[in-house]
This record gives C-alpha cells, structure tokens and sequence, in this order.
C-alpha cells in the first residue's frame, strides 16, 4: 500500500508540473522567437538590461466602459489629424499615407464603416505643439475618473513622459521603429501583435532616424521571402524576435531602444483597435533627454552631439581619402566601435 502512495504522489506531481507548465506558456502567448516573460508586479523594471515584459496589473474600467458611444459624448467635436492610407503596411521612410483632419465623431463612424478600403490611424496629441501628450489634454482625464490608470507601483520609479491614446482600423500595421524612453503599451479594445527586437540588433534593421525602411512589411507574411531579398540583414534579426499577442487589459513593458511594430487585430466584429501608452523616463537618466521632445524619439543629447560630430566632422574627413584609404579607415573605426558596443552591452 505504501508503494502505491508513493507512485499516486509523484504521478501527482508530475501532472501538476506539467499543468504549471501549461499554464505558463499560455498566460506567456509568445508567438515566435524568444519566450515572453509574464509578471505580475514591476520590481524587475529598472533593471537596466531588462527585457519586455506582460504585466498583469489593472489599468482601470477603461477596458469595459470605453465603447465607441463612450468616447464620442468626451472627445466629440474635436478635430484631429489621422493617418489615411490605402495600404495596412504603413511606412514612415516611403510616406505612403496621408494626414488628413478630421472631426472625432466621423473618424470613429468612418473606422467603423465600411470606409473604401482605407486604413485609418490616429495618435493623440497635445494642443500645443511644443507639449507632450496627456489624456487631460484631449479631455479624457482630469477630475473625472475615465477609468485609464496605471498602479502606482508600476510608476513610481519613473517620472511620466507623456501618455498617447492610439485608434486604428484593424489590420493596420505601425511602421518599425524605436523610441528613447520606457514604455508601457496597453491594449483596451481589440487584439494587438507586437514584435520587437533587442537593441543589440539595431544595425540589422535598416534604421534611418529612428524608423526602419521595412516600414511594417514584417507583418506581410507572404512578402518575407521578398523582404529579406531587399533587406537581407533582418533575417538574423527576424529569427531573435519577440513576439507578442496583447489582449484587452494586457499591459507590455517596452523598454526603450527595443524597435517594435505592431498589427492592430478584430476582436469580434468591432473595427477599431484601442491603445493608451504611457512613456516613462528613468530619474537616474532624465537630464540626458531633450527637453524638446515631444514624441519620445529624439535621440539623447550626448547621442545628438556624437551624430552631430559624425556627420559634421568624421565623415567629410574620411572622404577626403581616397578609395583604398578611406575603406581602411572606415572599417579601423567601425572595429573600434563594434568593440565599445559590445563593452557597453556586456557592462
Ligand atoms: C508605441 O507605443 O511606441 C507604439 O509604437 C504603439 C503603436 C500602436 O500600436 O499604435
């Protein structure tokens, strides 16, 4: 009898692993590439090497209350300036939409509608042009409670940059691109996919200014083979990826400098796909920021005054070599660099 006990137990907590196991993977959803990391409180965020994270934390009754009839009675009758574009792959480098204003009211019925094809993306804004975004500023915060919030918790280690409400038609794709500061992406309505790549795989991602020229055919999974002709580097870059899955209420920890993009997904019948993200700013990094910028994508200052220099300096330098000379030089320097990079990312 004591025999069968024993093996009833460990075939016991052999099943139980196996369920945590489960268990964890699903509650992970990640999608390709590396595994996502779920946790449910934000000790681990100011880890300087740490990675995205879903976090599950509460974010309000924004998830329940903010239906289209919602928004309409608080930020209807505002005008604003949306994305148009006749393509879901939406791409920064090529500007292949239009802005276009636009009140609120008809946006919404036009995201909902049947719309002639088009793919609609607005990204909220502060009045003013030299200020950052806030939910107050479009009337959706302030003293009444419109149900967006993050815990306190999450945001006490950092000073709030700004805070963007994003609505997009679904199956539009955001281009790729990398921001300077945290970030916590959360889905409110609809499904959003995410894929994103670790800083140390910036040079492999075609990046001028802070978008890539792949805009977001990443998402175009019949266009691949054509994309890593066109961009052959990404492909290493594609197989390190980390893709995610949001669903209404998830948040995602972006750390800064990963590059991401992101494919707005249906969730039933609805049209639009609802996002608030929040960009943070490390207290021990703040005064390395620009104060000027308004969309989280300026690069550092000392940064702007290496890019400044290179442009300005090392590169008319080096052109006044000639050909054998200059490629010397330039691959001397790039090894120098490539060695400083990785110190940097070992550090
Ligand atoms: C960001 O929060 O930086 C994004 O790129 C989100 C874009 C979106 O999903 O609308």
């Amino acid at each position: 009898r004591k025999t069968a006990l024993v093996g009833l137990l460990s075939l016991t907590s052999v099943a139980a692993l196996l369920i945590r196991r489960v268990l964890r993977a699903w509650r992970a959803r990640g999608l390709g590439g590396t595994p996502f990391q779920v946790v449910q409180s934000g000790s681990r965020l100011l880890d300087p090497q740490v990675s995205p994270l879903l976090l599950k934390v509460s974010i309000g009754h924004c998830v329940r209350s903010w239906s289209d009839d919602y928004l309409r009675r608080y930020l209807g009758g505002h005008k604003i300036q949306v994305h148009v574009s006749d393509t879901p792959f939406l791409n920064f480098a090529s500007k292949n939409f239009a802005y276009e204003v636009a009140d609120f009211d008809s946006f919404l019925s036009r995201l909902q509608g049947e719309n002639g094809n088009k793919f609609l993306y607005y990204r909220s804004q502060h009045s003013k042009r030299n200020k950052a975004a806030t939910l107050e500023a479009i009337g959706l915060g302030g003293d009444v409670d419109h149900g967006f919030s993050l815990p306190d918790e999450l945001l006490l280690p950092f000073e709030t940059h700004s805070t963007v409400l994003r609505i997009a038609s679904t199956g539009l794709s955001m281009w790729l691109h990398y921001d300077v500061c945290d970030n916590f992406l959360c889905c409110i309505r609809g499904r959003k996919r995410v894929i994103l790549f670790h800083p140390d795989d910036i040079g492999l991602l075609y990046i001028s200014g802070s978008s890539s020229a792949m805009g977001s055919r990443l998402f175009a999974e019949a266009d691949l083979p054509q994309l890593w002709k066109e961009f052959p580097l990404a492909k290493a870059a594609w197989k390190r990826r980390h893709e995610i899955e949001l669903h209404a209420g998830d948040v995602l920890f972006l750390p800064a400098f990963w590059a991401h993009c992101t494919q707005a997904l249906p969730h039933e019948s609805d049209k639009a796909s609802i996002s608030v993200n929040t960009f943070v700013l490390r207290r021990d990094t703040m005064s390395l920021h620009d104060p000027k910028d308004v969309w989280a994508n300026r690069e550092l200052l000392p940064a702007q005054d290496a890019v400044k220099a290179f442009e300005e300096k090392i590169l008319p330098s080096l052109a006044k070599l000639p050909a054998t000379a200059r490629s010397f030089y330039c691959r001397k320097i790039a090894a120098q660099l490539q060695l400083e990079a990785e110190a940097a990312s070992a550090s």
